[in-house]
């Protein structure tokens, strides 16, 4: 038996399906098409641990459906610009892209020593000038089209990045990539137009059955929609807050509204119109400007001032947080409720946010915590106008129309359904979200021309620009004539230039030969945009040119992307739930409303791989010192082994603690099965059998085999169909278990059979174990196959051209089963018979089997349990 040697059987085997293409795409255009993609890496240094997990969950993917006869693609590139280059080049004082490349090439390497099935022929990387060229050419048409926009406005922005990040990329208030909290800036930026596929993005979630449930809840949670009204306010002109006092003025008359003017109208947004009786202030957040407007020169102003830098150092997340104690400052202004012209107070305060709704808040301390909390800090009127039925002051307030209740005795705001009091004539209507008060309200409202019924998105527009270097520029130029001009197709790519002093800070704004230019439009001297696009860009559409990776017309022909799109399984990390992911659903709809495709959605199935922690369940990170290379399995074991060790050790989606006595239990496992598999064929030989004409199940059927073997034939078709399904549910871990069940049961029945195994099935056996173990241990089952099952005087015939074992249903039963004989309920005995025997052949056999016991006795009563028992009654 030859000695199984892990690294000379893999090397080999990778040289030889390198040099063959054999895991080329296109070579089965008959076929049905299957599109496996692992999210592609970024190149900071040498694969992990995470990676090897991610791209062998694909790979096994990958290669069982070329068994299966599918045409598949199966790619892999770098997501290659970002700011870690730059900042690694640094320090190390090199280029970009020379640590880029050679992280790369070494990434590359370590792809191949395990063994992925990738068409090398497609690969690429986002920062080849042939890829960006296209990026820049979609940014133009999606320019062309108004979706994108500069903006002028409100940004985060990381101090140690030095440069934005766009809300997705604000974690906890935090910048995605460092860690440092983020800051507000005022900057001038450009913008992708994804809030207008808000309501796509959001509707089409319903269509992705094949993704886990938590990534679409959290892409809903994001777009956050939420249907409400808009409320208008008047603000009064005068400001006179001790005449208004003085007077103890409270409800205003229209006469009076006119001799007190108006000043300007303020709009809230608010889910709960049902809800306006119970007004007490209207909020404003520090940075609106109509809030500044209002106080100005007033003594209100110093106050405002102070809260207003204050809140600049609050992230929005804390912002909203509700355990954060909230600050505020009156303005001295009122506004009139529409619904009574009753006197609101008008407040400023850091729990309301600028960025979303109107920028505006109607306050309801009874109904809403935080406004609650707010109205306990500053001493404002905390109304009940709901109130549930068991509630105290239900029975006193439940039919009053007038406020004669203005202080709740609760300590904390009612956020669930009740029924409203003190609210005129909507007194004793059911409130809540979307309730008939609601609705009867906004109609009243509407009708007198003071709101609208709208609907909000939390998805903010898509911040794209980025004040460093290594990133895809921006292709626009800005003339003071003609304003922002795109840079003309014929002209594409805008290369980035080399070369930066990089260690002295220098940005692209910095470097004269690139910004310097002419504007396509009038031809005078104009400044090229120095902004690059975030990365996030680059991976919104990789997967389309992987379609079609050498078109040098367009970023993708559509009949490539027709016969591949969408990517059937999508493996990648959970941290993607919404970047990613949701940037590249909003891109494939935009390439679609550009007719360059004409998909929907583009992953059909999501699965999001678990992490690999260390052996005492922390993360791996090189500060801890804890990361297990993938080498450390690699060279000792081989990438066989590793890959097994991976699939075998947790369900792909399930977190897992890395496991040395897994590897090395692996290890012994792939040892025995080579060398049962080699005994095997050694039988077969021996008999005389052509090992490359493998026996079907009719040569087995006309073949005497003992009652084990017919056993073990049916524990071939059980674990083998066991096997398939699994591997169809992506459930590995359990799909290899029944591969190891089946070696353990051939191996205990040829021990058993003092090593006679009939000569057809140790054949058959060896064959379907080598092939079900294809997808996981790709070099030790093509080193086994090539040696045993196929002819080589023939040209190269891959096991990846071998079709997938078929195992049969009907061949899962038992032909013969063991039925338990009871006399009294007591068990006598034990009897054989068919599977499929008749009860009375059943009865007949059970009483045969104990006339002994039933001499001298009559039989009364004779009960089968057909397959389990037979009971016989006898006195
Ligand atoms: C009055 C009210 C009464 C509210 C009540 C709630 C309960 P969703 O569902 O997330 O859309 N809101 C509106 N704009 C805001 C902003 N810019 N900053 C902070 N809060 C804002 O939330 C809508 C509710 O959030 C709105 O309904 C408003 O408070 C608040 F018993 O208006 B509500
Ligand atoms: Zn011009």
């Amino acid at each position: 038996i030859p000695v199984y040697d892990a690294a000379q059987i893999e090397t080999k085997w990778q040289k030889v399906w390198e040099q063959n293409k054999s895991f080329a795409t296109d070579t089965k255009k008959d076929c049905p098409k299957k599109y496996v993609l692992e999210m592609f890496p970024y190149p900071s240094g040498d694969l992990h641990m995470g990676h090897a997990r991610n791209y062998t969950i694909g790979d096994v993917m990958a290669r069982q459906a070329r068994m299966r006869g599918f045409d598949v693609l199966h790619p892999m590139g770098f997501d290659a610009f970002g700011l870690p280059a730059e900042n690694a080049a640094i320090k190390h004082h090199t280029e970009p892209s020379t640590w880029t490349y050679s992280n790369i090439n070494q990434a590359i390497s370590t792809m191949k020593r395990m063994g992925f099935s990738y068409d090398y022929q497609r690969m690429f990387n986002t920062c080849d000038p042939s890829y960006y060229t296209w990026g820049q050419w979609m940014f133009i048409k999606m320019w062309e089209k108004g979706l994108v926009y500069r903006g002028n406005s409100l940004v985060n922005w990381c101090p140690v990045c030095k440069t934005v990040l766009a809300n997705e990329q604000v974690i906890n208030g935090k910048c995605w990539r460092c860690d440092t909290i983020s800051q507000k800036k005022k900057l001038s930026q450009w913008y992708f137009k994804i809030t207008a596929y808000a309501q796509e993005l959001l509707d089409d979630l319903d269509t992705l059955t094949g993704w886990p449930e938590n990534v679409i809840s959290q892409q809903r949670n994001w777009i956050g929609r939420s249907v409400g009204t808009e409320i208008d306010f008047s603000v009064l002109a005068t400001c006179d807050s001790d005449k208004l006092a003085s007077e103890q003025a409270e409800f205003i008359t229209d006469e009076q509204r006119s001799s007190l003017g108006e000043l300007e109208k303020l709009t809230v947004f608010t889910t709960r119109a049902d809800t306006i009786y119970g007004v007490s202030f209207l909020v404003l957040p520090p940075e609106s400007e109509v809030a500044a407007k209002l106080v100005q020169g007033t003594a209100y102003e110093e106050e405002f001032l102070k809260l207003k830098a204050a809140t600049e150092k609050i992230s929005a997340v804390d912002r909203q947080g509700s355990h954060r104690e909230k600050n505020g400052v009156f303005t001295g202004r009122y506004a009139l409720n529409p619904v009574n012209n009753r006197l609101v107070p008008i407040w400023i305060a850091d729990y309301v946010l600028s960025d979303y709704g109107t920028g505006a808040v109607m306050g309801v301390p009874c109904g809403d915590q935080r406004d609650f909390d707010f109205a306990q800090k500053y001493n404002l009127e905390i109304a009940p106008i709901i109130c549930s039925k068991d509630d105290a002051l239900y029975d006193e307030l439940c039919c009053e129309k007038e406020l004669k209740v203005r202080h709740v005795t609760w300590d904390q705001a009612m956020e669930a359904q009740g029924y409203l009091v003190q609210s005129g004539p909507f007194t004793g209507m059911k409130g809540g979200k979307h309730s008939q008060a609601e609705e009867a309200i906004t109609e009243y409202l509407t009708n007198k021309g003071c709101a609208r019924k709208t609907v909000q998105y939390r998805l903010r527009d898509w911040l794209i620009s980025r004040q460093r270097y290594w990133g895809n520029p921006i292709p626009m130029i800005h003339c003071d004539a003609c304003g922002d001009v795109a840079v003309p197709l014929k002209d594409l790519p805008v290369l980035l230039p080399k070369h930066l002093n990089l260690e002295n800070g220098q940005t692209l704004a910095d470097s004269k030969e690139f910004y310097e230019t002419t504007c396509p439009k009038c031809g005078k001297p104009a400044r090229r945009i120095t902004d690059t696009m975030d990365t996030f860009t680059c991976s919104s559409w990789y997967f389309l040119r992987y379609c079609d990776p050498h078109n040098t017309e367009l970023p993708f022909s559509k009949e490539a992307v027709e016969r591949f799109m969408p990517v059937d399984n999508y493996i990648g990390g959970i941290e993607h739930a919404i970047l990613h992911l949701l940037y590249s659903r909003f891109w494939t709809k935009v390439m679609r409303d550009l007719g360059l495709c004409s998909i929907d959605e583009p992953f059909t199935n999501l699965l999001c791989q678990g992490m690999v922690r260390d052996e005492h369940g922390d993360t791996m990170s090189k500060s801890k010192g804890n990361v297990v290379p993938p080498s450390s399995v690699i060279e000792p074991f081989g990438a066989d082994t590793l890959r097994l060790a991976i699939l075998f050790i947790a369900p792909p989606e399930k977190d897992f603690d890395w496991d040395t006595e897994v590897v090395q239990g692996t290890n012994r496992f792939l040892k025995r099965a080579w060398r049962l598999a080699w005994q095997f064929v050694f039988a077969a030989r021996d008999a005389g059998l052509s090992t490359t004409i493998v026996p079907n199940d009719s040569v087995l059927e006309h073949t005497n085999l003992t009652h084990a073997e017919q056993e073990l034939i049916r524990a071939l078709h059980t674990l083998g169909l066991k096997c398939t399904r699994d591997f169809d549910k992506n459930q590995f871990n359990t799909a290899i278990s029944a591969i190891m069940e089946l070696v353990n049961a051939a191996s205990k029945c040829f021990v058993d059979q003092h090593e006679t195994l009939n000569p057809h099935l140790a054949l058959r056996l060896a064959h379907d174990i080598v092939l079900l173990l294809a997808p996981v241990c790709p070099h030790w089952a093509e080193e086994i196959y090539q040696q045993a099952f196929v002819d080589t005087s023939k040209p190269f015939d891959s096991i990846y051209d071998a079709s997938w074992p078929v195992f049969d249903e009907q061949r899962t039963k038992q032909s013969r089963i063991e039925i338990v004989v009871q006399i009294q309920g007591k068990v006598r005995g034990h009897v054989e018979v068919d599977a499929d025997a008749s009860s009375e052949v059943i009865q007949q056999a059970a009483l045969e089997s104990v006339a002994a016991q039933l001499e001298g006795k009559t039989v009364k009563k004779v009960i089968v349990i057909p397959h389990k028992l037979v009971n016989i009654v006898a006195c």
